[in-house]
């Protein structure tokens, strides 16, 4: 009998077109799913249903999604060894999110702690979608049977629900769905606020001084280097409780390789001041071909589009698999 070609672990991973990556997000997330593409089979998806549980502009949210699209491309993913799509343009993501809300009860919704936070946040706005976030985030990972998913500590509860929601449908209805572990790789950058240190970069932080945006301009991040809080000790070393100064100290190693001693060996005895334009220039480096692959693709959103119709196309085949068995399970008439 032909042997079978082993079959590649897949990774699914997706991001909201809530806004411009930040820095922080390049660093501890995107720039691992780049990485990550040369050892699985990943799929790469831009959330766009999971950004209206906000209210969104139209307008914007269409701009923005196909920004957020060739900006995934510009990394370097290549759409023809990923699939790389954008969610709303696969109607299966929302067909398992129904039949899966059906198993999923209200209680275990309810203790969220992103729900509990986001309708704080958005009193006036308390949507069914927003309850429900998760269970779309479950369809979004089990539709491709993914073995693993890399998310961030404030992501995890939506990966144990995800398990446990598959979990339960296969115990009813046998094996339908992969149950997917979290992906622990190398350590990503966690980058802090420039601002208040202690609180992580967010691309939805009012002080447009707390971060810096993957599209910012060189003048730009040089000046929110130089505007980013430290402590009057004036000397760059990495010690413990030194937040500022340490969160500086990783976005430059992050972007230059260099390890924590070389750098405090490389700024022995000079200011703050000098440390400062290093961290600036070596951020504007590492973003410069990024951004000017972006400029390129956003110059020719019909090749944008025109990738993002086979990604979805091909995502569509994929999940339909899954859909199809599950629909049968369920006692769908196919
Ligand atoms: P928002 O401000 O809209 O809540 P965010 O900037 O906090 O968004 P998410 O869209 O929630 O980011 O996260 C996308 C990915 O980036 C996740 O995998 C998350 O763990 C990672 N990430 C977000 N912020 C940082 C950060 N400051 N440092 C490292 N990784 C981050
Ligand atoms: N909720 C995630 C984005 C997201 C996601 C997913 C992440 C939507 N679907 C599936 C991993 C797998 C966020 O806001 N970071």
């Amino acid at each position: 009998m032909e042997q079978q070609p082993e079959r590649r672990k897949r990774i699914l991973s997706a991001i909201q077109p809530s806004g411009i990556p930040t820095l922080g997000n390049y660093l501890g997330a995107l720039k691992n799913w780049v990485s990550m593409s040369e050892e699985y089979d990943c799929a790469y998806a831009v959330a766009d249903l999971h950004a209206i549980t906000v209210r969104q502009n139209p307008a914007d949210l269409r701009h923005r999604t196909l920004e957020l699209y060739a900006l995934l491309l510009a990394i370097g993913l290549d759409p023809e060894k990923n699939l790389v799509f954008i969610q709303s343009q696969v109607p299966t993501h929302a067909q398992l999110a129904w039949v899966l809300n059906c198993y999923t009860q209200f209680g275990e919704m309810s203790r969220m702690t992103q729900f509990k936070d986001k309708s704080a946040q958005h009193a006036d706005n308390v949507n069914v979608g927003l309850f429900a976030y998760p269970v779309l985030m479950a369809a979004d990972i089990l539709l491709y049977q993914a073995d693993f998913v890399p998310v961030g500590a404030d992501q995890k509860q939506h990966l144990e629900i995800t398990r446990d929601i598959a979990g339960r449908f296969n115990g009813i209805y046998g094996n339908v769905f992969t149950i997917p572990e979290p992906y622990i790789g190398k350590e990503g950058a966690r980058v802090m606020s420039l601002q208040e240190p202690e609180k992580k970069m967010s691309k939805s932080d009012p002080n447009v001084n707390g971060f810096i945006s993957m599209l910012d301009t060189p003048d730009v991040i040089l000046r929110k280097c130089k505007r980013a809080v430290t402590d009057s000790e004036a000397r760059v070393a990495y010690e413990e409780g030194r937040g500022g100064i340490n969160n500086l100290m990783g976005i430059y190693s992050c972007c230059t390789g260099k390890p924590m001693a070389q750098i405090e060996a490389e700024f022995e005895g000079k200011g703050y001041g000098d440390f400062k334009i290093a961290v600036a220039e070596a951020v504007i480096e590492e973003l410069r071909p990024v951004q000017e692959r972006f400029h390129e693709y956003m110059g020719n959103l019909d090749y944008i589009r025109s990738c993002a119709a086979k990604g979805a196309e091909a995502a569509q085949r994929i999940s339909q698999r899954t859909l199809d068995k599950v629909m049968k399970k369920v006692g769908f008439v196919l």
